[in-house]
């Protein structure tokens, strides 16, 4: 188990004390905790006069995730549209270095990491470190400083920072502590809950249900192990929530999931074992081909790919999951019938 290093608010300001221009950054694709996190660390800085912006990597592409930002008026800037050198100050949210899943630019001056993931051994450099693997969301962390800071929420944050607990935890199910069973209950009292629910069952295009259909079509069942290959997606979301999808079928205990964004293979892979190493199944798969990070039942990965080698790579990525997750041998069988 990877040790915590909890931190405070009163840190995390130090950190940024000397700072003009700051900016919070999300891992890639950033899902709403890792967007809701890093608006309300902006909030917290900009009451002490810390001009600060949020930026992001990737896309926002799940239906929730962009009903979100537009239905709360959150505005974070793509990174490819920020000159990153103007930041003297760069905290990483919901995110670490060295995971893959965050644009650590070489020379970016990371002031504080703040996460709830397993510490990775690059983080141990930076300044100011809160890294809480027992905590169920990066946004229970952050409420936790705008209470400590005095630092009183907006309606659209309060709700943001709901919504991003909620989701993170599947309505406190899944890896939640007694902190964030706090935090969302003073939270709750806040949120604007019609906004919630207008985020949760957002509205879909087409595209959406050809992705579950591929996802169905191309899903088998390896023992205790159900997998899928989505092909070409538009975001790396999809194939996170695929995975979700895919383990509630009965019999099995672990999903995974793959797709190809643009030359990036996305994995997902999540179990129903709360004392299963999710993350070390992955990182053990793709040790050498690609980068992974993840919480005891929840893990993915990115795998490079080159436009002569993909196909290649992709089939052996599959046979190293299926061996990582000591899947019997075979072809496995299809999950539906046609
Ligand atoms: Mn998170």
């Amino acid at each position: 188990m990877t040790p915590d290093r909890p931190g405070h608010v009163d840190g995390f300001l130090n950190a940024f004390a000397d700072v003009g221009k700051a900016l919070m950054l999300p891992h890639d694709n950033p899902d709403p905790d890792g967007l809701a996190s890093a608006f309300a660390l902006a909030h917290i800085l900009r009451s002490r006069g810390i001009d600060t912006t949020v930026g992001f990597g990737g896309t926002i592409g799940r239906a929730e995730n962009r009903a979100m930002v537009r239905a709360l008026g959150l505005d974070p800037v793509p990174l490819s549209t920020l000159e990153v050198g103007e930041f003297d100050g760069v905290a990483l949210v919901d995110a670490q270095p060295g995971t893959g899943n965050n644009p650590v630019m070489a020379g970016a001056a990371i002031r504080a990491v703040i996460d709830h993931h397993p510490l990775s051994d690059a983080t141990e450099n930076v300044r100011y470190l809160d890294v809480r693997p027992n905590y169920g969301a990066t946004a229970t962390i952050v409420t936790e400083y705008a209470r400590d800071a005095n630092v009183e929420l907006t309606t659209q944050l309060a709700t943001a920072l709901f919504y991003a607990i909620r989701s993170e935890t599947q309505d406190l199910g899944r890896e939640a502590s007694a902190a964030d069973r706090e935090i969302y209950v003073d939270l709750l009292r806040i949120a604007d809950m019609a906004t919630v629910a207008r985020i949760q069952r957002a509205r879909v295009p087409r595209e959406y249900f050809d992705t579950y259909l591929t996802a169905i079509r191309e899903a088998r069942v390896h023992g205790n192990i159900v997998m899928t290959d989505l092909g070409p997606v538009a975001s790396s979301d999809q194939v996170a929530e695929i995975a979700d999808f895919l383990l509630r079928l009965r019999e099995v205990t672990w999903s995974v999931c793959l797709g190809r964004q643009g030359n990036t293979l996305a994995v997902s892979v999540r179990t129903t074992d709360p004392f299963a190493h999710a993350g070390h199944a992955v990182r053990r798969a793709i040790e050498g081909l690609g980068t992974a990070g993840g919480h005891g039942t929840m893990a993915g990965g990115q795998v490079p790919l080159q436009e002569d080698n993909a196909d290649e790579l992709i089939v052996e990525v599959r046979q190293r999951l299926l061996a990582a997750l000591a899947a019997p041998a075979g072809d496995g069988q299809p999950l539906a019938s046609d």
